[in-house]
């Protein structure tokens, strides 16, 4: 019997804006006019520039010892933007990890709670209960399954027009997480968008070390989903991949996985320093790319951008970041005794007396009123 061929794939790669700030009409319009309009465009540019001046002062505020450790989402911003704007803020839940930051913020999470996690204050995950996102998550590949289990709920409650995103990076791959979230929203066809930050890198290992596979936007074959590889540094690509596979999703068809292509920019963490590992000359190549430069070549070339707006919009993110600082750093001061009154509905009766005495004694004060005592008894 002559051996016949069972299975042939392929993997479609999308970009409609590149980095020279050239636009590929056959792909970029709509009736005529770009699938982005003007608006939208400087609407984009403005979150991305927001999200990279938070990141260099979150890395500030780490260094000066005011925030614990910061991922920076340097470089990144375009696959946060063009995809959230392509889901439906209020109806649609995103899933993250925590490199999408300027996504969550225009799903209506409050610029400072993403602050107040990385000061190490879990009440940075308390997100309002009218906004959509689930807390940051940094266990990798573990929140992918809640975000197929989202929505699986969506479906089997009838939701209508409604989908959910995931966001994960490149060595979330090949964690086991990501396979049964994998298999469990392809076979239960879960109206979900399955969206890999491919930024090259996990901490130190690169993606070749990573995984044998020449995409990662392939994995997805082998769970019969649709997949697509898209240039993750052009809005344009990226929301318009996504705004597709969410009509998937609401339309019953399952989930869509997405590869946006892009690159960390900056360290993997404030705890990093990604010199040690790779060369000057890639992170030249990529700085190259950026997105924002890239989306500001295209609105000045379309005539809605100068250099007098770019003051403008340098001047109004400062302010908005400085008041994100304040608010962040203002939040009342946690107690020493939180964790017993949020662990146990009823509190054992041995942890209440460890929480008295926790509460009597020094080690219960603010720490600051302490050292003020102290000092009071040596006087
Ligand atoms: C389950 C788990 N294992 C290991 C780690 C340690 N860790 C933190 S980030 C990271 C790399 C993640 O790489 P990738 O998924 O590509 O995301 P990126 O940081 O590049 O955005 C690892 C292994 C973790 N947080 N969780
Ligand atoms: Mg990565």
């Amino acid at each position: 019997m002559p051996r016949k061929t069972v299975y042939t794939a392929e993997i479609d790669f999308l970009q409609i804006l590149d980095e020279e700030g050239r636009f590929d009409e056959s792909e970029g319009l709509e009736n005529g006019q770009p699938i982005l309009s003007d608006e939208q465009v400087a609407y984009l540019y403005e979150q991305m520039s927001i999200c990279r001046h938070l990141d260099e002062v979150a890395f500030k505020l780490q260094r000066s010892g005011r925030m614990g450790t910061y991922p920076q989402n340097k470089g990144q911003e375009a696959n946060a933007v063009g995809s959230a704007l392509a889901m439906k803020k209020g109806e649609d839940w995103l899933v993250s990890a925590y490199r999408e930051n300027a996504a969550l913020f225009m799903h209506g999470l409050p610029m400072h709670n993403v602050l107040v996690y990385w000061m190490g204050d879990e009440r940075g995950s308390k997100v309002p209960d009218d906004v959509l996102v689930t807390p940051l998550s940094v266990p990798i590949g573990t929140h992918m399954i809640h975000a197929a289990g989202i929505a699986w709920g969506m479906k089997l409650r009838g939701d209508r027009d409604r989908a959910v995103i995931t966001y994960f990076g490149d060595g979330a791959t090949s964690e086991g997480d990501f396979h049964s979230a994998m298999n469990f929203s392809s076979t239960l066809k879960v109206p979900l968008v399955v969206f890999c930050q491919n930024n090259q890198w996990a901490i130190s290992v690169p993606r070749e070390e990573q995984m044998a596979s020449e995409t990662v936007a392939q994995k997805a074959i082998a769970y019969g989903m649709p997949t697509i590889q898209v240039d993750g540094n052009d809005i344009f690509a990226v929301y318009k991949a996504t705004k597709e596979a969410r009509e998937r999703a609401v339309a019953g068809d399952g989930p869509t996985f997405i590869e946006g292509v892009t690159y960390r920019l900056a360290d993997h963490t404030t705890a990093d320093d990604a010199r040690r590992y790779r060369s000057p000359e890639e992170v030249q190549a990529w700085l190259d790319k950026d997105p924002l430069i890239r989306t500001r070549k295209y609105m000045v070339a379309r005539g809605f951008w100068d250099d007098e707006k770019q003051t403008e919009l340098e001047a109004r993110t400062k302010r908005i970041v400085k008041e994100v600082v304040a608010a962040a750093e203002g939040i009342e001061k946690p107690s020493t005794t939180d964790f017993f009154d949020h662990m146990y509905a009823e509190l054992p009766e041995e942890l209440k007396r460890q929480r008295d005495t926790m509460r009597t004694s020094s080690l219960g004060q603010d720490p600051s009123q302490v050292g003020l005592r102290a000092e009071g008894q040596r006087v």
